[in-house]
């Protein structure tokens, strides 16, 4: 495959004209492209630069305000809430991080409702910047029908991810962060860009026979929720926490709502954030460490995030190898 050799700041700038061309307001077009930037630095290519052209679908469309200015409101002691004002989530975020994590700090336990918005990207983002905050968290977040429910070969549930993060003083928080489909619809689109075959188990085909074939997922067929009935009742709580909660659209109340343009749903999201040192025992830290240090010992274990970590260290330096024919179409839609 040919590529095009860009370091993490041009990642950044491609994406940020792109965006602003296209309708974003300087304040959405950067968090926008710190999300986009994060996710290339990150090695997550499937939610970085291959999700502008859907982005600038949805801004084109009309379907999303690249101008919304979210706005932060105290429903409850304990609970936030973020209306993005129909705009994506990058910018809702930076809105009401701070909020959620001042009031976990007094609480001890606080919940962040993201309301109308638009989400397109990776959950890690979320729960890491919180947990670098020192306080655990755990996100998720509604999408369209894609995933099977167990027994069925319809999709019902979205790919509905789960992130979750854990303090862990001067080290990089642990985290993971998962679809509850066996595979994020992104990393099967990518998978037939480039020709791979899946793993069994990943999906269906239109007549609900197993496939590893990603274009015959894509063109009919449906995902399967990871680890059978059990990733399906995952993808149930998803819906429930960041929909039926908060009273944002299920993943199919999100498709009868939708264009079809191609770029992300208005629906919610859901964070929680807790403060470990509010939870009674002065020696969490510690006690959770001893705990991370018997299981990485275990041989052939490694935690959840290392490997992005492990990318983020090695791409400070290095340059991203972007699909020529991705960038391309990014510079066409910029309008250069
Ligand atoms: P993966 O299956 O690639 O990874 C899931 C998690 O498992 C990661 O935290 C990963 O850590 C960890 N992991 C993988 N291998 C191991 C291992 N051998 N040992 C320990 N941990 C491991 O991700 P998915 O395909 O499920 O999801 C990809 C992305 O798609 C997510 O970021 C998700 O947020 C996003 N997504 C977004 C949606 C949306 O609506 N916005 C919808 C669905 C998905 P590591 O990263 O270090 O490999
Ligand atoms: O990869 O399944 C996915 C996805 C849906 C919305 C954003 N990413």
């Amino acid at each position: 495959m040919s590529t095009v050799a860009l370091n993490l700041a041009q990642v950044h700038q491609l994406a940020e004209r792109c965006l602003a061309a296209n309708g974003c307001d300087a304040a959405n077009a950067a968090a926008l492209a710190d999300t986009i930037g994060a996710a290339e630095r990150d090695g997550c290519h499937a939610h970085g630069l291959f999700r502008v052209p859907g982005y600038v679908a949805s801004l084109r469309s009309g379907k999303v305000d690249g101008k919304a200015a979210p706005r932060v409101e105290q429903l409850a002691p304990g609970v936030v809430r973020v209306d993005a004002g129909g705009g994506y989530a990058p910018l809702a975020l930076q809105h009401g991080r701070q909020p959620l994590i001042d009031c976990a700090r007094t609480q001890g336990i606080a919940a962040l409702a993201m309301v109308n918005m638009h989400h397109f990207s990776a959950l890690w983002i979320e729960v890491e910047a919180v947990a670098r905050a020192g306080l655990a968290a755990l996100a998720c977040t509604a999408y369209m029908p894609a995933v099977a429910p167990a027994g069925a070969s319809q999709p019902f549930f979205g790919t509905n991810p789960m992130a979750f993060g854990w303090p862990r003083g001067e080290r990089a928080p642990l985290v993971f962060d998962q679809a509850s489909a066996a595979m994020a619809r992104g990393e099967v689109m990518i998978a037939a860009r480039e020709g791979h075959s899946l793993p069994p188990g990943v999906g269906l085909d239109a007549q609900g026979a197993a496939t590893t074939d990603p274009q015959a997922i894509i063109d009919g067929g449906v995902l399967l929720p990871f680890g059978g009935y059990k990733g399906a009742s995952i993808a149930l709580l998803v819906e429930l926490l960041a929909a039926g909660l908060i009273g944002q659209a299920f993943s199919f109340e999100a498709k009868e709502n939708d264009n079809g343009d191609g770029g992300p749903p208005r629906g919610g999201e859901f964070i929680l954030a807790m403060d470990p040192s509010r939870f009674g025992d002065a020696n969490w830290l510690a006690h959770a460490e001893g705990f991370f240090a018997r299981l990485g010992g275990i041989a052939g274990v490694r935690l959840p995030g290392d490997r992005r970590y492990a990318n983020r260290e090695r791409n400070a330096a290095a340059n991203i190898e972007v699909p020529r024919s991705l960038h391309d179409r990014i510079v066409e839609l910029t309008g250069d």
